[in-house]
């Protein structure tokens, strides 16, 4: 067994016994109330979900297993020479919590490297997609087309399904899809942006180094991807992708079912796909401001001008956070170091300068700050990825890593099936006591 999946068993065991007695002993102790606003409006801030993977903090901002963005870069082991973590090693980390020595993480790199090869069932289906589809939509297929694979389902109908191992073979089928999905998304970024020059897998190099080399764009990109990828990876449980995927894993569907389902909760535009429109607006300001180094001033205006006609500042604000969120700054670490004089992100920093006070003045967001999307296209572009459909499945691919890590544990500790309760309008109505007015 290797080192993660018997550390990862070790964890298990050890966590299972605060589970079960949170559940036996304290099962009705009341952790919040729920209003009628949030039964309408999207259960914001409801508390019904645990995961130990990472926690967003109003004023921090995520932390994955305990540690802030910066410390997670910082401690992790990086291949030599390179200024960001393996993913792989960053894997190791969400499932147990652990920082993994440099031996652990490459003896993961060494695991998924054997795992890594596509089926050319997938090429096969990819490439009979007609050419309108949408690059989310080939991705998801992609995924659930290799359900066929599933160790999780073929356990579960195997008659010997024992819930206290059904964590195994969810680590397995989650293990085997992380390896393959950052081939899946540069295979349909090149066949459908670089004219089919599709580039075979590097079978010596780590996630982050293979998936820039199939992307067919040179270094720093391989750190730019395990950034990236790490930095989008979780962002607790309750948002549309990571809820999606624990849902459907809920009813004991497998890692294929589950990520894929998740994944179609990523692209929609009040999601995943919010990284392009930031962009698109962004492109959008430059040529309204002639493409020219901007002014604060200007810059000031254009703001002003753009809330004073009813809209708002694509890239600021947030529904949970309330400070710059950390996402934000370390991609703007990157830009300082390897982009600085690129003119599309003086237009994020001058943004950067100016909105926050501009935001405070006008006394509607509850957080005048950035959030990760507004830096995130701005280095995609840079690199020369200027097709803004496909932004949506890089974070994908870094979102699997956070959600595959999530149902694992979630098999691990036995977390049921998810079955809110529904109210009627009329029953609302009358607990307001409104009823028939
Ligand atoms: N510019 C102008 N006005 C803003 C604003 C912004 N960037 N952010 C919030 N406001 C306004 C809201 O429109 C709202 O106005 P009304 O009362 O007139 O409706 C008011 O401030 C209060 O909103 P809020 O409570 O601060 O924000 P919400 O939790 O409702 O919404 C959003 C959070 C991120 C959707 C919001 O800040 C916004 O629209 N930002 C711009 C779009 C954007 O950056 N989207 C990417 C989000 C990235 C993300 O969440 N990733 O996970």
């Amino acid at each position: 067994m290797s080192t993660l999946k018997n550390r990862l068993r070790i964890k298990i065991e050890e966590h299972r016994p605060r589970t079960t007695k949170l559940l036996k002993e304290y099962g009705d102790l009341k952790i919040g109330e729920v209003t009628i606003g949030q039964a309408i409006n999207g259960m914001r801030g409801v508390k019904g979900l645990t995961t130990d993977i990472s926690y967003l903090d109003p004023l921090e901002g995520i932390r994955f297993r305990g540690k802030t963005i910066p410390e997670t870069m910082d401690e992790l082991p990086k291949p030599p020479g390179k200024d960001y973590p393996y993913v792989e090693g960053f894997w190791f980390f969400l499932l147990t919590g652990d920082v993994p020595t440099q031996e652990e993480a490459e003896e993961v790199v060494e695991d998924f490297k054997k795992r890594r090869q596509l089926p050319q069932y997938v090429v096969d289906l990819l490439r009979g997609m007609p050419c309108g589809t949408h690059p989310m939509a080939m991705f998801s297929a992609a995924i659930v087309s290799m359900q066929q694979e599933s160790v999780f389902s073929k356990y579960y109908d195997s008659g010997n399904y024992n819930k206290m191992d059904a964590w195994e073979y969810m680590y397995e089928d989650s293990t085997n899809i992380l390896a393959r999905i950052p081939s899946i998304a540069a295979y349909l970024f090149r066949m459908k942006f670089k004219s089919d020059m599709i580039i075979e897998p590097d079978y010596n190099l780590d996630m982050g180094a293979n998936f820039a080399h199939q992307m067919g764009i040179p270094e720093p990109y391989d750190d730019v991807a395990r950034m990236y990828f790490i930095i989008h990876s979780d962002h607790e449980s309750g948002n549309v992708s990571a809820h999606t995927t624990h849902l459907v894993a809920s009813a004991l569907s497998d890692a294929y079912y589950a990520l894929s389902a998740g994944i179609n909760g990523l692209a929609g535009p009040l999601h995943g796909l919010a990284n392009q429109e930031v962009l698109k607006w962004l492109l959008g300001v430059m040529d309204k401001m002639g493409g020219i180094d901007p002014s604060e001033e200007d810059m000031k205006k254009f703001v002003w001008e753009t809330l004073n006609s009813g809209n708002v500042i694509p890239g600021f604000g947030h529904a949970v956070l309330r400070k710059t969120d950390p996402r934000y700054t370390s991609q703007r670490e990157f830009c300082l170091k390897h982009l600085p004089n690129d003119i599309l992100f003086k237009y994020v920093d001058i943004l950067y300068k100016v909105v926050p006070d501009i935001l405070v003045e006008q006394g509607k967001a509850k957080n005048p700050w950035p959030n990760v999307d507004a830096q995130s296209g701005v280095i995609q572009w840079f690199y020369g990825l200027r097709d803004f459909d496909f932004y949506t499945v890089l974070f994908g691919v870094g979102r699997a890593i956070g959600v595959l890590a999530n149902i694992t544990w979630d098999r691990a500790l036995g977390y049921a099936i998810e079955r809110p309760k529904s109210l009627t309008t009329d029953m609302l109505e009358e607990m307001a006591g409104i009823k028939n007015k």
